[in-house]
């Protein structure tokens, strides 16, 4: 994929659902935040690794206060300013490994937010800035995406309505929809250091990773309209976090402008993560 500049980009991610940001990990960054996500890995029981066969790993970087750093990283906020976000909050991010052999991640997206009729509009209401930290290709488990399924439905909406199941996870049926080829899917492929900045209704899945190698992803999320989000769903995304709470007050202090808050009294919006009739095939259909 050619590099986009900042117009492009912002058309990408409004039109398609997302859009890459090139080198926002330098060299050095690259292999600091390898280094922390290897120990992460490295000290999973095997029970893990089994019950997240599709997934890979699934660790909250709340479990290491080094992530702050990742969250505050510069380079990642003006990939973000660049596209018109200049006041994003912070939620939370994943460490996501896809182990040698591992199989193919499920169709999903990851918005919880249906019941809000803010969700099928335009505007984002949360992305996923994906690292990537080895280069990736459909051999070693790159993403695949639905280019216009955070806005329009697809088939996969109604064949897995909410694919976050412990049986999709386990991958117990390798023939699942879920796992197959999907229509309008392209492959998203990376460098080791560029992002994927991504709305979180977008519909993604991942090759397996045929390769001798781990395939590390941290998912980040952030609001990047947070303040122009509904109160419901400001509500919901400010209730209070016990594990920020217990990082340092170094690395609390890194993101702190970043926190999302609320304090009005609407009460939080319940989490649906299946979207509901609004979400309509094609404009007007
Ligand atoms: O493993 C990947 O490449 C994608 C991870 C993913 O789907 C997610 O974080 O929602």
């Amino acid at each position: 994929m050619t590099a986009r500049n900042g117009d492009e980009r912002r058309r990408d991610l409004s039109g398609q659902g997302y859009c890459v940001a090139r080198d926002v990990l330098d060299t050095d960054m690259l292999r600091r935040v390898t280094t922390a996500c290897d120990a992460a890995l490295d000290a999973l029981p095997p029970e893990h690794l089994e019950a997240q066969r599709s997934t890979g790993s699934m660790i909250s970087v709340y479990e290491d206060p080094f992530f702050a750093e990742l969250v505050a990283h510069a380079p990642a906020l003006r990939a973000l300013r660049d596209l018109g976000f200049d006041r994003p909050a912070w939620s939370s991010g994943f460490i996501i490994s896809k182990p040698p052999g591992g199989p193919p991640l499920f169709w999903h997206q990851d918005w919880w937010g249906w019941e809000s009729a803010h969700s099928y509009g335009e505007a984002p209401q949360q992305l996923f800035l994906m690292y990537y930290l080895v280069d990736t290709t459909p051999e070693n488990g790159c993403l695949r995406v639905v280019p216009g399924s955070h806005l329009r439905r697809h088939a996969l909406h109604d064949a897995v309505p909410d694919a976050h199941t412990d049986a999709l996870r386990r991958a117990d049926d390798a023939d699942h929809a879920a796992y197959a080829a999907a229509d309008g899917e392209v492959d998203l492929c990376v460098k080791a250091g560029d992002v994927v900045i991504g709305d979180s209704r977008i519909l993604h899945a991942t090759h397996p990773n045929a390769s001798d190698h781990r395939r590390t992803v941290i998912t980040l999320w952030y609001h990047p309209l947070f303040h122009e989000l509904p109160e419901p769903m400001r509500a919901a995304l400010s209730k209070p976090n016990p594990q920020r709470d217990a990082w340092p007050e170094s690395a609390r202090d890194r993101i702190a402008a970043l926190i999302p808050t609320y304090d009005g009294d609407a009460d939080p919006l319940p989490w649906n993560r299946t979207p509901g009739e609004d979400l309509r095939a094609s404009e007007g259909a």
